[in-house]
């Protein structure tokens, strides 16, 4: 049984989290994705989600390509997370591209292009002009 981890925020869930998630479990068996916390997120982006961390997590364990789900708390926690999930692939989107080659000892490496014309970001700008 392959398996197959990937992280993110997912916040204001949209279909580019669906299609990233429904490919990265093409990629194998079982899937397990490593949703940021609200600090995590913070530290990245300088604001807190919309969403929080619990609900988050509730819409990604609701999916039916989803197997696991469990709180990616530093970016640099990426090998141990590997590890303890057995993972024997990492797929990121491709705005990633590059960023977690390091891993290729661990695991193979994978990073899918990104649905165009959506994001998170894009959606808040939208609201916030309406
Ligand atoms: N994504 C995508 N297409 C979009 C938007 C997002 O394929 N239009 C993908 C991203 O490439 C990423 C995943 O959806 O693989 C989650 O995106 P974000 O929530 O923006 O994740 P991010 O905050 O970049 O966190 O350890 C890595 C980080 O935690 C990734």
């Amino acid at each position: 049984m392959k398996r197959v981890i990937t992280f993110g925020t997912f916040d204001v869930f949209h279909v580019g989290h669906i299609n990233i998630l429904e490919r990265a479990k093409q990629q194998g068996d079982y899937l397990i994705v490593g949703v940021s916390s609200d600090g995590l997120n913070f530290s990245k982006k300088k604001r807190y989600p919309i969403y929080s961390q619990a609900d988050r997590i509730k819409i990604l364990s609701s999916l039916q390509f989803v197997d696991e789900v469990f709180v990616e708390e530093s970016l640099e926690l990426k090998p141990e997370y590997i590890k303890r999930f057995k993972a024997d692939v990492l797929v990121m989107g491709d705005d990633w591209a590059g960023r977690f080659d390091e891993m290729k000892s661990l695991c193979e490496v994978l990073y899918l292009p990104r649905t165009p014309s959506i994001s998170t970001t894009e959606i808040i700008e939208v609201v916030k002009s309406l």
